[in-house]
Formats: C-alpha cells, sequence, structure tokens
C-alpha cells in the first residue's frame, strides 16, 4: 500500500518520542514511513522532502523536533500538506522551547501543535487517522473502535494499589 503518513524528526534521538506517532498508525493499519530530516544539519533533505512529499502522494506530516525546534514550520512552508507538530522534550527547557519554536507559525503557514513529547506523538499519529477517516470509511471504523476500547478501559472507581 502507499505511504500516507510521513514521520519526520530531527534526530535519532527524537525516535523514542516519534515511534508513539508510529505505534498508532501500525495499530490503525495506516502505511507510513519514518525519516531523520534535520532543518539545521540535513536542509537540503528537508527540502527535496517537502518539495516531493505532495507528488508521492504523502496525505499527513508529522514533524517531531526538540529545542529550536524549526522542522515542523520549515516543511509547512514547503509543502501544503498538513503538517502536525510534535515538541519534543528537552533536558535544558523541558520541552518548552520546542513548544514555542513550533507553535507560533505566521499567519499562512500553520503548523497543527501537538502537546510536549510522548503523549503529542501518540495524538499526532490519532490526529492524523482523523484526518484520513474522513474520506476513508473502514479507517473511521477502525478509529471509532479505537477510541470506544479506549474508553471502555476507563474504570468508573479509582482502585487502591
Ligand atoms: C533537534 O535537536 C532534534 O530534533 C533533537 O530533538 C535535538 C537534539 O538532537 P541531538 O543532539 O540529540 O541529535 O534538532
Amino acid at each position: 500500500m502507499a505511504v500516507e503518513v510521513g514521520i519526520i524528526m530531527g534526530s535519532q534521538s527524537d525516535w523514542p518520542t516519534m515511534k508513539e506517532a508510529a505505534l498508532i498508525l501500525d495499530e490503525l493499519g495506516i502505511p507510513h514511513e519514518a525519516r531523520i530530516v534535520s532543518a539545521h544539519r540535513t536542509p537540503d533533505r528537508l527540502w527535496s522532502y517537502g518539495r516531493e512529499a505532495a507528488g508521492r502522494g504523502l496525505k499527513v506530516i508529522i514533524a517531531g523536533a526538540g529545542g529550536a525546534a524549526h522542522l515542523p514550520g520549515m516543511m509547512a512552508s514547503k509543502t501544503r500538506i498538513p503538517v502536525i507538530g510534535v515538541p519534543v522534550q528537552t533536558r535544558a527547557l523541558s520541552g518548552v522551547d520546542s513548544l514555542y519554536s513550533i507553535v507560533q507559525m505566521p499567519k499562512g503557514f500553520p503548523v497543527a501543535t501537538m502537546a510536549i513529547g510522548a503523549a503529542g506523538a501518540a495524538n499526532a499519529g490519532l490526529m492524523a487517522a482523523g484526518i484520513l477517516a474522513l474520506n476513508d470509511p473502514a479507517l473511521a471504523a477502525r478509529l471509532d473502535a479505537w477510541r470506544a476500547a479506549l474508553s471502555a478501559s476507563i474504570p468508573e472507581e479509582p482502585q487502591d494499589d
């Protein structure tokens, strides 16, 4: 099946976080790829990925980066494909630096910014699924079932340890 979602990240060190997005896409049967594409260290790779994304048939890009996290915004500048940004948690500033770098885009080039860290990456996978489900009834049914299962797993009463 053709790859529908591109997961890109600034560094190998982002993978433990970004893997959460990949796991969700796996669970929902959405074809995806993962690539290291750094705004600062591999700018030419960023440019060619963004230039080729639409032609390759990608429908959503999930971009995660930490610190001076310019990757999601630069990718949004390079392609009209929706970009979902994941601020990776950092040691120095706990990911607030990443969040601010990703969320404050100028008018015209939006990035749908998720929460900092693993929850944000997982939600990026779910957000991508929701977008794709708009035109894919079978995926919509799988996503509905996934959400119902999560709700059903939450107990009504708290338990002692
Ligand atoms: C960013 O710098 C990456 O997205 C990563 O979160 C951060 C640190 O990268 P490494 O020094 O661990 O490669 O570009």
